[in-house]
């Protein structure tokens, strides 16, 4: 904004940068993460359609309505942005079946932000930062190993990466190889690519489990987790500290005994109660020469476990 002088006073000099409630960039996200105790980076990932922006607009309505995962929501500084994005899928909007604004390439990845406090009002405020990931970056992420490096930056500093399936689309015969297929390719680039270390956590979401439990009952849902934990545990279980795959169900259909936020409330929780990666004690002995001073009798003797004697 130009300078403009009004009776003497610069106007730009007294303007107030106020927060615009909206997605933050990385650049906007770091102040956050700098803060005491720091905060976790969730990076949700999946196809065009598999359900990520409804997941975070399913966090921010059971918020709304109350305590969830025994959390309380204690502000946010992307309070438009999630308002934003929950419109068009609720239920109060009135349509039958919810819909989710599609997120494009061009949003790049938007970080959204929650603040919490247990229930019990113990503990100290809680920083959680979730990236949505635009179904297109996925997509090409798959096409080229180029695009993929691009997003290294951002799934390599994950404290969670959290990789959504569309799990309706498994128990379709048309779309079951393809939508497997896909993920498979994707998490073989990465791990290729090297963006997955011995203490990355990584989840795989089968959502829509509503429309799963629809089709075919709890049968299906058995069936469908089974063959989804056979296929996708031999890819990554052993290679990464944390491997888990979850059925979840961020906004059942009306009519399904599923309540909204379905298996995301376990998964919340140790969102954020897992140790921020970048903060975890880094876990190695302090080498002591062998000659026997005073200090190195009281040491080996205090906190053996933090000493390892030269040979
Ligand atoms: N029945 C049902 N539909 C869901 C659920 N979660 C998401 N959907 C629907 O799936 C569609 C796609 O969801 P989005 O959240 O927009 O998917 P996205 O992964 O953000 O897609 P992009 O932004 O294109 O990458 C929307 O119409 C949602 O209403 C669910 O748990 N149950
Ligand atoms: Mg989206």
């Amino acid at each position: 904004m130009s300078d403009h002088n009004i009776s003497g006073l610069n106007l730009a000099a007294a303007m107030v940068n106020l927060p615009t409630g909206k997605p933050l960039t990385a650049a906007e996200a770091s102040p956050i993460l700098r803060a005491a105790g720091g905060a976790p980076v969730i990076v949700l990932a999946g196809a065009a359609g598999s359900g990520k922006t409804t997941l975070l607009a399913s966090l921010h309505d059971s918020f709304q309505r109350g305590p969830f995962a025994n959390y309380l929501a204690a502000g946010s500084q992307t309070l438009v942005g999630f308002e934003e994005r929950c419109f068009d899928s609720r239920f109060a909007s009135g349509l039958d079946a919810p819909l989710t604004q599609r997120t494009t390439v061009e949003e790049g990845q938007l970080i959204y932000h929650l603040r919490l406090r247990d229930l019990d009002l113990r503990g100290p405020l809680r920083n959680l930062l979730l990236a949505d990931m635009s179904g297109e970056h996925y997509e090409r992420a798959i096409d080229s190993a180029a695009e993929a490096a691009t997003l290294e930056t951002i799934v390599k500093r994950a404290d969670a990466f959290v990789h959504l399936i569309d799990a309706a689309k498994l128990t379709d015969s048309e779309t079951r190889a393809h939508t497997r297929s896909n993920a498979s390719m994707l998490m073989r680039r990465f791990f290729e690519l090297g963006f997955f270390s011995s203490d990355s956590r990584i989840d795989i979401l089968l959502t829509k489990w509503d429309i799963v439990l629809a089709r075919g009952g709890l049968d299906l849902c058995k069936q469908v987790e089974a063959s989804a934990a056979t296929f996708f545990e031999s890819q990554c279980a052993k290679r990464v500290g944390r491997f888990r795959l979850t059925p979840v169900a961020a906004r059942p259909h009306y009519k399904s005994p599923l309540p909204l936020g379905y298996g995301v409330d376990g998964l919340l929780r140790s969102w954020v109660d897992d140790q921020v990666r970048q903060l975890a004690v880094y876990r190695r002995r302090i080498l002591l020469s062998p000659t026997v001073r005073p200090f190195e009798r009281f040491a080996l003797c205090e906190a053996k476990e933090m000493f390892e004697v030269m040979s």
